[in-house]
């Protein structure tokens, strides 16, 4: 690649400004981020099915609806991420079938089960939570698409995390039963939260370059210890216990200390061996295929329009 234009392109990120879909760009930063906005939409889409199958069963109509219409939420981000990514020259075809085929990665976090409808609760508190805390810095990052796809990405899953907080709040301070479902919950989600945040800064192969590009604004840690410092007084407050022993307030860093994540768990998941993996993945596929003649007749309505017109 020409170091001039290697050069200005750096000088250009560096001064903070937006890279555009027609801009000169290195190959590396390209598939950076077709590989980043596309696991991402991919994650938006698989989000929808652990939370979709609670919709039937929502304790009232009022939860129902708001479950819809965060369900609804998440496709709408998904597609908005398919189409940031096609503005790198990937087509949103060659991005369900890397997904499809098990190609492609998604966030661990969506390969649990929602036993209980806590689970909703504590998705929409820490699943959303985590991931504004990581979305919000996204708001300016240096591709301009995906920064401006975070606006209004940022805007809905805030509204999510607050839904999901204050249902985790009616359970908190609900009967003995509805108190213990909530702290199970709690128990289940916390530590697969962290782990949404990718692994530890000296093992994320792709962090000091994404860092340097001005991808990403801050690291897998910053962005893990800033989630636990925000969310641990909210659990305090709901009166249910962080499980984790090694939690401790750290003056001096003015954070909390936390224990170790099971690392190990971690990459089983990332590699497809998450607790309801295949489930996930199956669900996908069934509904590709058995939707196909929904894309079908989309296909054989424009075909008329156009022989209509060309008439
Ligand atoms: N799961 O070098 P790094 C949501 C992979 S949206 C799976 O640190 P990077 C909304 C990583 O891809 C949640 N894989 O990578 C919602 C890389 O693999 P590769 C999704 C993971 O990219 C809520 C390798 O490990 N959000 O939840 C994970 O610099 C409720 C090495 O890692 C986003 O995608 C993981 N947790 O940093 C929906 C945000 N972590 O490709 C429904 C945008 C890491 O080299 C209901 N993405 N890996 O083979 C990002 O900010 C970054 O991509 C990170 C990873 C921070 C996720």
């Amino acid at each position: 690649e020409p170091q001039e234009l290697v050069d200005a392109f750096e000088a250009r990120v560096a001064a903070d400004e937006f890279i555009e879909p027609k801009d000169w760009m290195p190959e590396a930063y390209r598939k950076t981020l077709v590989r980043q906005i596309s696991q991402h939409a991919h994650s938006e889409i698989v989000g929808m099915l652990p939370e979709g199958n609670w919709i039937t069963r929502a304790p009232s109509l009022r939860r129902k609806a708001i479950l819809l219409a965060k369900v609804q939420d998440e496709a709408g981000h998904g597609l908005y991420l398919y189409c940031a990514a096609e503005t790198l020259g990937t087509s949103r075809e060659e991005m369900i079938e890397a997904l499809h085929s098990g190609k492609a990665k998604y966030s661990t976090i969506f390969n649990y089960p929602t036993l209980t409808w806590a689970d909703i609760a504590a998705i929409g508190w820490l699943v959303d939570g985590a991931a504004i805390m990581n979305q919000v810095p996204l708001q300016r990052t240096s591709y301009g698409p995906y920064a401006r796809a975070m606006v209004r990405v940022c805007k809905e899953e805030s509204f999510h995390q607050r839904q999901g907080y204050e249902a985790m709040t009616v359970l908190a301070q609900g009967t003995e039963e509805q108190k213990r479902m909530a702290q199970d919950a709690l128990n289940r989600w916390w530590w697969p939260s962290l782990m949404m945040f990718g692994p530890p800064d000296d093992k994320s192969p792709n962090t000091e370059r994404s860092m340097r590009w001005r991808i990403k604004r801050e690291t897998n840690d910053e962005l893990r210890q800033k989630f636990v410092d925000i969310t641990v007084p909210q659990a305090e407050f709901l009166g249910l216990t962080v499980p984790d022993e090694d939690l401790a307030w750290n003056e001096e860093k003015g954070g909390y200390d936390f224990g170790d994540i099971d690392w190990e768990e971690f990459y089983a998941v990332v590699r497809g061996e998450g607790p309801v993996a295949k489930e996930r993945m199956k669900a996908r596929r069934d509904a590709w295929e058995q939707n196909a003649w929904v894309r079908e007749a989309a296909d054989a309505h424009e075909a008329k329009k156009r022989a209509a017109a060309a008439a």
